[in-house]
């Protein structure tokens, strides 16, 4: 691995410090641990030190406090020099200016054209061409079976499936999406080492600088042609701007929502009972949908916010200066919002719609009603086409990547009869 980067010694790090696994070794024992570990938690990410709120009412006021930004420049230890660029997860928060970044008014006039693109009103108009895709990639999935019938739902349905749908709305050709998915999986991976992750994350740039280039010369119906045209009376986003949203576009409606789908036929296959229920009508698809992204968060640490002035939360201050993570996994097993058995998978639960998965506040997830249309299209029709799907290798052999801010399955091998 990657030798990791060390900004304190261990010394410094407090006693109840979480050492946040790069292999992903214990999700769930590492959720448990950073829920014990308080409302407020110091982890350690590969040797820098932070923190993280583990609960959902505590997340949500500091998601809406305005004294955490996204800045980089507004954290110490970035400005130290102790993070610097060879730490390997510096691309997940100096990422180039775009709507990820940005805080405060700046941020609404990067922001506004997305949002307002990706509304479920707006999103009626792809429900075709999303459900076609659904249909291409079920024929792929039957003709991907081996000969002792197995086949991998990762690599055939459940990650080609949101890259061209982020691929449609963004203009990005199919012919570059395998490249695409190699290099976000090498991106999001700890064993990739870090001059490899600077150097595709340098090719991604120059990728994305080249379509927006394209996209201003020969504007097409896509987002990122809507993004380079100004606003009536309105001052355009610049180039860097553009090519930061649309990097953030990708990066984001690609990976999550292949944990998404996934994690809800893992849960589905895993409780039976469920899955009865389901198919005979009784509980809805989007009930399944919530309590998926309440239980096994795409997502499970999101890198970071910056506070501008001390704040207290509890017995514990964030100090000015300091980083914070917001530990999505640990948020949906809050026992406080969702009970004493907040650690079930239950589509019947009557907090499954009262998540936090796609954050709150003004950087709340744009995408979050794309994810749920595609998760609504792609899980239904996944069963109707292969009523008997079933896991080819007993649950516990399913794998995590060594990612440690997404929650990523290595593969998914399934029997479709
Ligand atoms: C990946 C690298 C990049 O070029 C741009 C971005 C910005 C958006 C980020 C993305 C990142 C990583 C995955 C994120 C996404 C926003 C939502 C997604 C954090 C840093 C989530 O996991 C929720």
């Amino acid at each position: 691995m990657n030798c990791p980067h060390t900004a304190a010694a261990p010394a410094d790090r407090g006693a109840g410090t979480v050492v946040i696994d790069p292999m992903v070794q214990d999700l769930d024992g590492e959720t448990a641990r950073l829920r014990d570990a308080g409302v407020l938690a110091r982890i350690d990410l590969l040797g820098v030190p932070a923190w993280t709120v583990t609960r959902h009412a505590e997340a949500r006021r500091l998601l809406l406090d305005a004294r955490l930004v996204k800045d980089i420049d507004a954290w110490d230890l970035w400005r130290s020099g102790a993070v610097t660029h060879a730490w390997p997860l510096i691309g997940m928060i100096d990422a180039g200016r775009s709507m990820f970044t940005v805080d405060g008014a700046e941020h609404r006039r990067l922001r506004t054209k997305t949002s307002q693109a990706l509304t479920p009103r707006r999103l009626e108009a792809i429900r075709p061409e999303i459900e076609k895709f659904t249909q291409e990639l079920l024929d792929a999935l039957d003709a991907a079976q081996g000969d002792d019938g197995v086949v991998d739902l990762k690599a055939v349905f459940a990650q080609p499936l949101p890259m061209r749908v982020v691929g449609m709305l963004m203009g990005v050709d199919e012919s570059r999406h395998a490249m695409l998915t190699r290099q976000y999986k090498a991106f999001f991976s700890m064993l990739t080492p870090q001059d490899e992750r600077l150097a595709l994350l340098a090719e991604l740039d120059v990728f994305y600088t080249d379509l927006v280039r394209e996209k201003t010369a020969r504007p097409t119906d896509d987002l990122t042609s809507a993004l380079i045209l100004a606003e009536e009376g309105g001052e355009p986003l610049t180039e860097e701007e553009v090519v930061g949203n649309l990097k953030a576009m990708v990066a984001a409606g690609h990976e999550t929502t292949i944990g998404l789908v996934l994690n809800a036929v893992r849960a589905l296959l895993a409780h039976p009972d469920q899955l009865r229920k389901v198919l005979a009508g009784e509980v809805g698809w989007d009930a399944v949908i919530e309590e998926t992204l309440r239980w096994d968060t795409p997502t499970t640490h999101l890198l970071m916010r910056f506070a501008t002035e001390d704040i207290t939360v509890g017995d514990e201050v964030i100090r000015k200066g300091e980083g914070l993570v917001v530990s999505y996994r640990a948020i949906g097993r809050d026992i406080e919002q969702h009970g004493a058995d907040a650690d079930a998978f239950d589509i019947t639960r009557p907090t499954r719609n009262r998540h936090m998965t796609f954050g709150h506040g003004p950087h709340i997830c744009p995408g979050a009603a794309l994810s749920r249309v595609e998760a609504g299209i792609a899980l239904p029709a996944l069963f109707t086409r292969f009523p008997g799907l079933r896991l080819a290798v007993p649950d516990e052999e399913i794998t995590r990547l060594p990612v440690m801010t997404q929650n990523d399955m290595t593969a998914f091998p399934v029997l479709l009869d």
